[in-house]
């Protein structure tokens, strides 16, 4: 068998997305995701101009060998932009196999562990009762684990409110030019401990609190954040420090015990092995999109298994339903699956993607279709073209960038 086409197919389904489409001479279609939030046309170059001239002719079964060849071959290995291409070549290709097997990708991972994957669904609010009218829509609707972020009083943008465009980080601004949020983060530490005794006084102790920090604080600034929020036994802090200076986790095992997760931005196993060995993370969040697809990934679960850290992984709406559809048939399939994060699609994406996956009360299934269980419409991404998207960028006070 064999590879006879690969292309890339870049269309604005509410946000943009980037999806592979690898054919084969038996008439087997793979999809992979590539989107990278507001550096998309990096992975499309990097795929049109460096990765599909090579899949061609190739044996769409040798996964691992394609993978090998894709991250060892180029001597330029790992970055977000060279294993997201990677990561769309593998998904693809564990679509094909597990097609042409004639069953859902998550039986090749050696079956289904549970019955259903946990969600958490995401709320956030211009002020406390905003943030708990949408808490309390979500627990209606069946959802038992919530991330809530609350805007910041004296700041006119947080991370994660919508409702103010310079604060939306899922439908980036219309402008030429990134957004910019004014960040202040001793308003930040003075206002989040009674957003979660709020939301916990309101909701009770069953309900699964999370947070996402988004890499703002100093070591010592998360540890104040961590012991401030202990009472209230949050699921998890999420990328309270900067990811990439793993240092600091020693520090934040040592001066809180919140449960802690990271990694929605990392992208090869190097990230994390020492995170995980040491046991200084709780949850990691890395995708298939991201990571290398299903292939690395899942050494990286294995990993994690090994260490007792669970997998939490990223599923924002910037990630299309191919990488959704991908992460539920791992999160079925692993035994250290902790919870998967879940987004409301953006409009536009019932455009373009027909999906197999259910959620309904706050769980969902990756659905019985043979492979990823996700269909793609080429001819209607052809009519809804890329508009160049920013992420917002955040300055501090006085007028120094801040980390985002
Ligand atoms: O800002 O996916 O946990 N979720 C997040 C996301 C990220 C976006 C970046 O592209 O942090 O909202
Ligand atoms: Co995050």
């Amino acid at each position: 068998m064999k590879i006879v086409s690969a292309r890339v197919s870049v269309c604005w389904a509410g946000r943009n997305y980037v999806t592979l489409l690898v054919d084969t001479d038996e008439g087997v279609q793979g999809l992979g995701d590539a989107t990278l939030n507001g550096r998309e046309l990096a992975v499309v170059a990097y795929l049109q101009e460096h990765v599909c001239p090579l899949l061609i002719g190739r044996d769409p079964q040798r996964i691992e060998d394609t993978w090998q060849y894709l991250y060892r071959g180029a001597y330029w290995r790992r970055g977000p932009v060279t294993m997201t291409a990677i990561g769309a070549v593998d998904v693809a290709l564990w679509d094909i196999k597990s097609k042409l097997a004639g069953v859902p990708l998550y039986q090749l991972l050696g079956g289904a562990v549970r019955d259903s994957v946990r969600v958490y669904a995401h709320a956030e609010g211009r002020d406390r009762s905003e943030l708990l009218e949408q808490v309390g829509k979500l627990t209606a609707a069946g959802f038992d684990a919530v991330r809530v972020q609350a805007a910041v009083p004296g700041l006119d943008a947080t991370y994660g409110v919508r409702g103010d465009e310079r604060a939306e980080s899922y439908e980036p601004a219309a402008s030429d030019y990134p957004v910019t949020q004014i960040w202040d983060t001793d308003r930040y530490l003075r206002a989040i401990p009674g957003v979660f005794e709020a939301v916990r006084d309101a909701y009770g102790g069953d309900l699964a609190i999370l947070h996402d920090v988004h890499n703002r604080l100093t070591p010592l600034e998360a540890v104040q954040l961590g012991r401030s929020l202990e009472p209230f036994r949050p699921f998890w802090i999420e990328d309270p420090t900067l990811a990439e200076d793993q240092r600091s986790f020693r520090q934040l095992r040592e001066g809180t015990t919140v449960p802690l997760a990271v990694g929605e931005t990392f992208n090869s196993v190097w990230d994390c092995h020492d995170l995980v060995q040491g046991r200084l993370v709780d949850y990691l969040r890395l995708s298939p999109s991201h990571a290398g697809g299903v292939t690395h990934l899942r050494k990286i679960h294995l990993l994690a298994e090994l260490h007792g850290v669970r997998t939490g992984p990223h599923a924002a709406s910037d990630l299309s339903p191919v990488a959704l559809a991908a992460i539920l048939h791992l999160d079925l399939a692993a035994p250290n699956f902790g919870i998967q994060e879940y987004m409301e699609r953006p409009r536009g994406w019932d455009d373009v993607f027909s999906v197999g996956y259910r959620l309904e009360a706050g769980r969902m299934h990756p659905g019985q279709e043979p492979g990823l269980g996700v269909t793609y419409d080429e001819r209607a991404a052809e009519r809804l073209s890329y508009r160049r998207r920013y992420l917002p960028v955040a300055r501090l006070r006085d007028g120094s960038m801040s980390d985002w």
